[in-house]
């Protein structure tokens, strides 16, 4: 895979070439090239913000070292990338969109600084290409180049051979990190005790039944308590009778939608 940054602090993206992404890099699996915007900035000072038209406060990045940049770039591969724009205006980044864009070649990043970048850089190539403005949360970053070591790290990990998974490893359900519609539940090893705190019974049983269970009930506590929007989401078609069980005594009923509600007991607490 081929990934481009345009960025005006290309050391910002210095964490690139550490650890997991660092490695593919190096063993060949991920072509990654970090440009300077302001390359593309002609004047003295290689301006590349300019005051927002009516008025308001900060400043927007200009379109044209953008366009120049992009054209250069795309001009320098085989085919069309997928052109990553990190807002908080954007879609959510979520595992789902991280599967996504793991398959395709080419990824092309455009970190923002100031208030964003002019809105017809998006509008123009947008038009010939499939940009995506995406969101990694809820907040508001000084820049975008934080959330494209989000990105980068996620999709990376995804690659075939990245994580040292084998490629048959990569969609099963099994997987940690596979996201599908519970939190994981918590993970001990050794040593057996630590300061007067032990490992549940269960782990130490070699009854990998019973463990299944066990870890699957302790994900429902968790996703009821840090992310009850999951369960409402969920398809219960996806629920065993077990999982009916460990919902019904979190406090979960299913409605006349088909879905899980909270039942109104568990609501007042
Ligand atoms: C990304 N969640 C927050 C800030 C404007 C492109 O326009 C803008 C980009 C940024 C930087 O990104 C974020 C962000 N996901 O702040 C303002």
């Amino acid at each position: 895979m081929r990934l481009d940054v345009v960025t005006i602090f290309p050391e910002y993206l210095e964490p690139l070439n550490v650890s997991l992404v660092g490695k593919a890099r190096a063993r060949g699996q991920l072509d990654v090239r970090i440009h300077d915007l302001r390359e593309w900035a002609h004047d003295k000072h290689n301006t590349v913000d300019d005051t927002p038209y009516g008025g308001g406060p900060g400043m927007v990045m200009k379109p044209e070292p953008w366009g120049e940049a992009l054209d250069e770039i795309l001009a320098s591969g085989d085919g069309e990338p997928v052109i990553v724009v990190p807002t908080p205006s954007g879609v959510p980044f979520t595992q789902q969109l991280a599967v996504e864009l793991s398959v395709k070649p080419w990824l092309v990043f455009t970190p923002a600084r100031y208030e964003g970048i002019d809105r017809r850089v998006i509008e123009e190539y947008g038009d010939r290409l499939d940009v995506r403005e995406v969101s990694i949360g809820d907040y508001v970053l000084a820049g975008g180049e934080a959330p494209v070591l989000v990105m980068v790290e996620a999709v990376a990990r995804l690659l075939p051979g990245v994580l040292g998974n084998a490629a048959s490893h990569q969609d099963d359900s099994f997987a940690p990190g596979a996201m599908a519609d519970l939190l994981e539940g918590p993970v001990y090893t050794k040593p057996p005790e630590w300061r007067g705190r032990g490992i549940p019974e269960v782990l130490l049983s070699g009854h990998h039944g019973k463990i299944a269970r066990w870890r699957r009930d302790e994900a429902f506590r968790r996703t009821d308590r840090n992310r009850p929007d999951l369960i409402e989401r969920a398809d219960p078609a996806a629920f065993d009778k077990h999982d009916r069980a460990i919902l019904a005594a979190l406090g979960w009923s299913e409605g006349d939608d088909g879905r899980f509600g909270r039942t109104a007991e568990a609501v007042e607490e």
